[in-house]
């Protein structure tokens, strides 16, 4: 039974760890940024070293590829894949284990010469963390990047996409040209972790990804009024931060008894202006995020905390604006490709069980193309986005041997 080389993916994976690695250990590789550009090099290496044909699209989507040196609509390919961007102090395996063992995998079929009718290609996404917007690498190769907004793109620190890409060597007007040719991608397998507990609570050694949830995020601003923190009276003060405190406890609320049961929200970023201790905020900004695998309760709920932003500034005197920055479409997964992982595991005598992600990934965009669907792998204690995130040795093994048979399978 053809098997993955662990030690050379261990190798691989603690390699592209060097790039962005923090002194505690972890990583922060946002998109664009020199330790991610060096990191883009260094994959691109390790792929030709591999024996894989490589090129980079006009998104910043690096491609590795076995039978072609390009995408065509006459030589559909089987594509696996995930992202070498990180979260700032994230942690070694997110994103990064989709794409090396997928190259681990590429490199195994072709030294056995393991037989497959399609070609293999093995891809690394621009931006899945989206500092400049979510899931921007497979959104451009989907044709689903709205080229009009580029030149709005821009992280919350107020660098903007244009000048970041433009630093890397790219030009982000291009981006929308990375569309692939329709029907270039019979089918897409993503290996990820969990990175949450329900598998290593459950004792289950691999996930079948049944569908990924959509991630609403919206900029809140209250706008008070600054004022002497120590002269203004308390009954006069207009505090845009105390409305935004407010808004943000009675946001967590209403999610969580009136959502699906599965719904989450999270204030990540909050800013408030002039931002100095003796002046009462005038300004208080939040970025807003709600999850769930259910679009119609997203929408829902994002007109229900939008009535309520609205009523909380009006108890605190303040105003309220709202802007919504991006929302992803939450995507079934295909039953073709789950049936596919599921019975490559019963052949590699692995216990599987199908659940929905509550992370989101690349593979959503793929699935409005083609036939996608996500393998994963336990988190241990369920950690990610933090430096700590890991899972075991014996996972990540057993993760890319089911993504090689999977490919396999697809690819017949
Ligand atoms: O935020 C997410 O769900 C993913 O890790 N980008
Ligand atoms: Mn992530
Ligand atoms: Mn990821």
């Amino acid at each position: 039974m053809l098997s993955i080389s662990l030690p050379r993916l261990t190798s691989r994976i603690n390699g592209l760890a060097r790039f962005g690695a923090l002194a505690g250990g972890g990583v922060t590789r946002p998109c664009w940024s020199p330790p991610h550009e060096e990191a883009r090099a260094w994959l691109l290496g390790e792929m030709r070293a591999a024996g894989l044909a490589t090129w980079v699209d006009t998104a910043g989507n690096i491609f590795g590829a076995t039978g072609i040196r390009a995408f065509g609509r006459d030589t559909p390919v089987v594509l696996t894949g995930s992202h070498i961007d990180t979260v700032p102090e994230g942690g070694i395996l997110d994103g990064a284990l989709g794409v090396l063992a997928g190259l681990e995998c590429l490199q195994a079929i072709s030294e056995a010469s393991a037989p497959h009718a399609r070609p293999l290609v093995v891809a690394a996404w621009s931006d899945e963390e989206g500092r400049y917007g979510s899931l921007f690498g497979s959104r451009a190769f989907c044709g689903l990047l709205d080229g009009a907004r580029i030149d709005e793109m821009m992280a919350v620190d107020g660098v903007r996409l244009v000048d970041a890409m433009a630093r890397a060597d790219f030009d982000a007007r291009r981006a929308p040209e990375a569309r692939a040719p329709a029907g270039t991608v019979t089918a897409y397998v993503e290996l990820h972790i969990e990175q949450g507990a329900r598998l290593e609570e459950a004792g289950v050694p691999i996930g079948v990804v049944e569908t990924i949830v959509g991630v609403r995020r919206s900029r809140v601003l209250f706008v008070g009024q600054a004022d002497h923190a120590g002269t203004t009276p308390m009954d006069r003060r207009r505090d845009a931060f105390l409305a935004a405190a407010d808004y943000a406890l009675r946001v967590r609320e209403h999610v969580v008894t009136r959502g699906s049961g599965v719904s989450v929200t999270n204030f990540g970023v909050v800013r408030v202006h002039p931002g100095v201790s003796n002046i009462v905020p005038g300004n208080a900004e939040l970025v807003h995020e709600m999850r769930d695998p259910d679009p119609a309760v997203l929408e829902r709920l994002a007109k229900e905390c939008a009535a309520l932003a609205h009523e909380v500034a009006g108890v605190h005197r303040v105003g309220a604006e709202i802007r919504l920055m991006s929302a992803t479409t939450p995507a079934p997964c295909s039953p073709r490709v789950q049936s596919a992982i599921e019975s490559v595991c019963a052949t590699l005598g692995l216990p599987c069980r199908r659940l929905y992600s509550a992370a989101g990934h690349d593979a959503q965009n793929l699935a409005r193309i083609t036939d996608a669907g996500m393998i994963f792998i336990p988190s241990q204690g369920g950690r990610s986005h933090r430096v700590d995130e890991m899972s075991d040795w014996e996972a990540i093994e057993r993760g890319s041997n089911a993504l090689l048979h999977t490919l396999l399978a697809l690819a017949a």
